[in-house]
């Protein structure tokens, strides 16, 4: 079947990002850009988590006109950015304590309102860690009250900045250095993960999205649409990191791309707790396209593989295709 060419990457200066008119460009191409997170940081080469966090927070930037405050969980986003003194940070910025960045965000929000400053917003962002575990009540809660912050999670899928340990959101069968790829049922066997967008659309807030740094206009978009938006808001970016996945650095965005054409990270929008839009696979791909790149799933493969658990894998993957209905009826 003949498909039309799509440039997946705009948000780059390749050819592809030049080819395109000036309005399909992401803010990164503009000469006017603002820059909330600057260069000079300590992230390692292709860090999904700086590209999410500078696009997310750019985009956030430009939406409030520059009146933004965020508040940052401890965790490799704040360690790479912020080595005392110095910052890439080009915003007013708090390192809060690892497990309470939503009470911080819900603090410097009620401190606006009660001066008045009613054009300042603010953000909350940090790793999975600080989100699905150890922040995971202070999130809850700011959800429950519908505080006025919009919170970012970047996912990379476990604890990195302190040596790749195992989160609540670390994928079945994933090597981490506390689940060793040793036994008959190696790596993450504790279930699936912890599911924090749906955990975020059962409280019913007014949105809820997820997003990836494979498309960088859908990221923008949905930061925009949030900060158009107000009271509790959640934003969940998958982003890959090459030292705790084990892959390489120029393989970032297309493993962020695998993960969304696999079916294994579904991308959508929900508001008030009903999944409003979702983004369709372009071209389904099997799991093991995914995962093969990536060393933290090597123990799946090869003469001593586990079949069992990449098909456990590929269950789940279609699971998010059905449940979030990510094929067209033709492609299905
Ligand atoms: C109460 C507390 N426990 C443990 C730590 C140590 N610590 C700092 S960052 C971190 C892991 C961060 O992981 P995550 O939130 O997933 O972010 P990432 O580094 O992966 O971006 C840990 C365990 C801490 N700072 N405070
Ligand atoms: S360990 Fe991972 S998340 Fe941390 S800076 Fe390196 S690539 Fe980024």
């Amino acid at each position: 079947m003949n498909a039309p060419i799509k440039f997946y990457q705009t948000g780059t200066f390749t050819v592809g990002n030049r080819l395109l008119s000036p309005e399909q460009r992401t803010v990164q191409a503009s000469p006017e850009r603002s820059n909330a997170l600057n260069s000079g940081h300590r992230a390692c080469q292709g860090c999904g988590e700086a590209l999410g966090a500078r696009y997310a927070v750019d985009a956030a930037m430009r939406a409030t006109d520059g009146e933004l405050i965020a508040a940052n969980a401890t965790g490799c986003l704040e360690v790479f950015s912020t080595p005392y003194p110095e910052t890439s940070w080009q915003l007013p910025w708090i390192h809060s304590l690892f497990g309470n960045t939503a009470a911080v965000g819900t603090g410097i929000a009620a401190a606006m309102k009660v001066k008045g400053k009613l054009g300042t917003r603010v953000i909350a962002q940090g790793g999975d860690g600080g989100t699905t575990d150890i922040g995971f009540g202070c999130l809850s809660g700011m959800f429950e009250r519908n505080d006025d912050v919009l919170y970012i999670c970047y996912d990379n899928e476990a604890y990195m900045n302190t040596g790749v340990q195992r989160s609540s959101a670390t994928p079945y069968a994933a090597r981490t250095a506390t689940t060793m790829a040793v036994g008959a049922e190696p790596g993450a066997t504790f279930g699936q993960g912890k599911n924090l967008p749906m955990i975020a659309m059962a409280h019913q807030i007014p949105y809820v999205a997820t997003a990836t740094v494979a498309d960088l206009h859908d990221l923008e978009a949905k930061v925009e649409k949030a900060m158009s938006l107000h009271g509790a808001r959640y934003l969940h970016v998958l982003v890959p990191c090459p030292l705790g996945w084990g892959s390489a650095s120029h393989d970032t965005i297309r493993l962020a791309r695998l993960a969304c054409e696999t079916g294994v990270f579904p991308v959508f929008e929900a508001e008030h707790g009903e999944v409003t839009s979702v983004s369709k696979i372009r071209c389904r791909v099997p799991v093991e396209e995914y995962l093969k790149p990536q060393k933290r799933f090597a123990h799946l493969f090869g003469a001593h593989g586990h079949p069992d658990m990449l098909a456990k894998i590929q269950a789940d993957a279609d699971r998010n295709i059905r449940r979030f209905g990510l094929l067209d009826e033709v492609a299905a």
